[in-house]
């Protein structure tokens, strides 16, 4: 026998010896986990590490399942499935669970966060663990607080640098009133829908802008059907690793404890993949022949949110909103 063979065989043995059976690899547990771009976008990036670190500090006990690319269906759906008990786990952003929870939909008020390291740190406060907690009286649980990232306007045939540039423009946004009432306030034509209809609808030219962050843009291939990439970064798009509450309550302590390391983990690997996408991604896109537009006038397009401004603070409570924007101040 060769070494290695031998060192295999022994391992078998071994395995023989303390479970008096030959070696069983299926472990206990399989979790199904669903997210809508890539493994190499960031919540798949992000999905990917927390699937390993699951496995690693559980034994393999359990093990996590990935179906990217929308397999498991658009982010509204697979929430839906994870309430339904359909599916175990899903990597979604949260502009969609606004539709089941919707003070979860704070997070999509444009301008809301100074910057990312804001953004990151109020998810990381109280403010966001007691928003993950809304979520558990829908059957769901929240193990952390990932990124989809900044979001950015792309175009077919526009240069975007003032709210006016949107006029009139058919523009998609994720299942999310407040995402629809912030464009429309920008002066667009805003229509929801579901993330695996996008590059269809763009393809075909019934829509003829999106927002996205730039990991998204780049996995979802958008430089094939639009021509600008406008970095308005009107919204920080917060993502979670979710699972059912009934397949979490299944679990022994031990590996609950496990999985919800795991996700700190896999939120942290999505932060990464976004820092990343943010600094070489914009290059990338330009190389593959998206025209850049970085000159865009923020502030008008944060002034722009004067109009809605009412709404969100009767939405959300403006103790809310004004927690969020103070934070860290
Ligand atoms: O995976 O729906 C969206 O635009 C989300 O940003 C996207 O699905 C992230």
């Amino acid at each position: 026998m060769r070494r290695r063979e031998l060192l295999l065989a022994s391992v078998a043995m071994a395995v023989v010896a303390a479970t008096g059976r030959a070696a069983v690899a299926a472990p206990q547990t399989v979790l199904r986990m669903g997210f809508t771009n890539s493994r190499a976008a960031q919540m798949g990036a992000g999905a990917v590490e927390f699937a390993r670190q699951a496995e690693l500090a559980t034994n393999g006990r359990i093990r996590i399942e990935l179906y990217p690319n929308g397999e498991a269906g658009g982010e509204l759906e697979m929430v839906q499935d994870i309430a339904l008990g359909a599916l175990d786990m899903a990597f979604p952003s949260s502009s969609v669970i606004n539709g089941i929870e919707p003070s979860i939909g704070i997070f999509d008020i444009p301008f809301l966060f100074r910057d990312v390291a804001h953004a990151r740190a109020v998810l990381d406060s109280d403010i966001g663990k007691q928003s993950l907690l809304q979520l558990e009286s829908h059957g769901i649980i929240g193990l952390a607080w990932g990124e989809n990232g900044l979001r950015h306007v792309t175009t077919a045939n526009t240069a975007v640098r003032k709210p006016g540039d949107l006029s009139g423009i058919k523009i998609r946004v994720p299942q999310s009133e407040v995402m629809v009432a912030g464009f429309k306030a920008f002066g667009a034509d805003a229509q929801a829908l579901a993330f695996p209809d996008l590059y269809p609808a763009l393809a075909s030219g019934s829509f003829q802008a999106e927002e996205n962050p730039i990991g998204v843009i780049l996995s979802g291939n958008f430089d094939r059907v639009q021509r600008y990439l406008n970095l308005t970064g009107h919204v920080y798009s917060p993502g979670l690793i979710l699972i059912g509450k009934h397949v979490f309550e299944r679990l022994s302590p031990e590996d609950q404890s496990a999985l919800g390391q795991a996700a700190v983990l896999g939120a942290k690997a999505s932060r990464d993949a976004a820092d990343r996408s943010e600094k070489a991604g914009i290059d990338e896109l330009r190389n593959r022949g998206m025209t850049v537009v970085s000159d865009v006038d923020r502030v008008a397009f944060a002034d722009a949110m004067a109009k809605v401004a009412g709404d969100f603070e009767k939405r959300f409570g403006k103790d809310h909103i004004d927690a969020i924007r103070a934070f860290g101040q």
